[in-house]
């Protein structure tokens, strides 16, 4: 009985503390906290992350943006028609299991085994629901913000202001460029001509964050590339579009999948690229499981393309495995840089809250100035969703993960006592809660863990794998 009674006097007490947290704030705030599974101890405990996580959600949550940054979703448990984000905290419930997922064992690094000789890898049970886009969709906040604290003023090197970021500033803000504006830009920057003359035989390969993905043969060359085309009409934040065309353009590296050309076409933007025909690391995460020289040398590959770009001043601020992709070969390419942030020496500090809320860093979701690091920390999570198949806290509702990353730290893994040392090492570093503590590309390049990567081919199997399971 008294058990009974303190769990009744507890929701009581709930109920209302969660009434006097969310008295005064706006219908829609209430509503989301409502419907989030943060609990009111949560609440009570850090109401300031809640209120940042909520801030965030409320701006990045406009019928504009719910297009923009929806994924397609492939799981069988997601609405066939694009949900709302509203839609997405309304069928929680249904979409969110009341269970963990089965635990997917590592399978042990065979260093005996040649690419060759693999055998075919073992397809992890990993149930249909923990597939679903629905969740890992990309975001940003919207909102001027406020002035930095004090502290945190001082401990920035600079103040930051993005091609099309509101960032704190002490300077006026930077006026939004109008549509007619970034066409002009758009103009300067694409080929002129007709890509349908250029290009041949074109077919739908998925439909992305921003635009439509197709794959084309190029006819002079014989070449096959892949055409991101988007509407000009539907993006929010057009501005980023110029951005992403331009640090593509501007920064080729071998881990970075390669511009290739652009064209305005009516109201639409073409983008073209090289094609990687063995489809995202998500499909190879989701449906098979690495061993630790392959997923070292998945690391050691996109810590090429991140130490090439923080080195060359771009923070990425989207990692995370939809947006590596995987050449045929094993190669491995970052690609998406629609949310990247060019930085200076004397503005090296950024403060938009942007990327996707599972792979966000501490300091991203907390509002804090941040810089290159946040990379790093999304790498780590990545290396999580190698050994695990989906980040931490897939299963929460992306608001709960929010506060969740903002108030846990690092998070924890499933099974740690099957990993080494040196890879366990490798994933402290990633996932640091001190900035200034965390690695940086440079230094973790050099880490003894990148040492165990098998060759790029011994990707194939995997590859070829996680194709055959989604024919089915
Ligand atoms: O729809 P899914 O997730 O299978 O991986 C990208 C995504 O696939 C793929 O197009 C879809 C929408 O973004 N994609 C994007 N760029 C690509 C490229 N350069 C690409 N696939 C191959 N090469």
């Amino acid at each position: 009985m008294f058990g009974l009674h303190s769990g009744l006097d507890n929701r009581l007490d709930n109920v209302v503390l969660l009434k006097q947290f969310s008295d005064g704030m706006p219908d829609q705030w209430a509503r989301l906290l409502q419907t989030s599974n943060i609990s009111v101890t949560e609440q009570k405990k850090n109401p300031q992350a809640v209120l940042d996580v909520l801030k965030f959600y409320d701006s990045s949550n406009t019928k504009d943006q719910d297009q923009k940054f929806m994924t397609v979703s492939k799981a069988t448990l997601v609405p066939s028609s694009k949900p709302s984000l509203a839609d997405t905290f309304n069928t929680q419930a249904v979409i969110t299991p009341k269970f963990k997922p089965p635990d997917i064992p590592v399978v042990p690094d065979n260093e005996e085994e040649d690419s060759e000789n693999a055998k075919p890898p073992v397809i992890a049970p990993r149930p249909d629901y923990t597939k679903s886009k629905l969740y890992t969709r990309s975001m940003i906040d919207t909102q001027p913000q406020p002035e930095p604290s004090g502290q945190d003023a001082a401990s920035a090197n600079g103040t930051a202001q993005a091609a099309g970021d509101k960032t704190k500033t002490e300077k006026p803000k930077k006026k939004k460029m109008t549509d007619e504006e970034i066409l002009e830009k758009l103009r300067t920057i694409v080929s002129v001509g007709d890509p349908n003359r250029k290009y041949n035989r074109f077919e739908k390969i998925g439909q992305g964050a921003s635009g439509t993905v197709y794959t084309a043969i190029d006819i002079a060359t014989g070449q096959e590339v892949a055409i991101k085309q988007m509407n000009l009409q539907q993006q929010p934040k057009k501005e980023l579009i110029i951005n992403e065309i331009l640090v593509m353009r501007e920064n080729k590296n071998p881990n970075i999948v390669n511009y290739l050309d652009s064209y305005l076409v009516k109201d639409e933007l073409w983008v073209v690229m090289e094609f990687l025909a063995g489809g995202s690391l998500t499909d190879v995460v989701t449906e098979t499981c690495m061993d630790e020289g392959q997923i070292a040398a998945v690391s050691r590959e996109c810590l090429q393309a991140l130490e090439f770009l923080h080195r060359n001043h771009v923070i990425h601020r989207d990692i995370k495995s939809d947006n590596i992709l995987l050449g045929m070969d094993g190669s491995v390419k970052l690609t998406d840089f629609g949310f990247c942030a060019q930085i200076t020496p004397e503005q090296n500090k950024r403060t938009t809250m942007v990327g996707t809320p599972y792979w966000m860093a501490p300091e991203v979701v907390t509002r804090k100035q941040y810089g290159p690091k946040v990379d790093i920390w999304s790498l780590g999570i990545m290396a999580i969703e190698m050994i695990e198949g989906e980040p931490p806290y897939l299963n929460e509702n992306p608001l709960r993960a929010l506060y969740l990353i903002a108030t846990n730290g690092t998070p924890e893994l499933q099974n740690p006592e099957k990993l080494s040392p040196i890879f366990k090492d490798f994933l402290a570093k990633c996932l640091e809660m001190d900035v200034e503590k965390r690695a940086a590309g440079c230094d973790l390049l050099q880490h003894p863990f990148l040492k165990l990567a098998k060759p790029l081919a011994s990707l194939q199997p995997l590859i070829l794998a996680a194709k055959e399971a989604q024919r089915h």
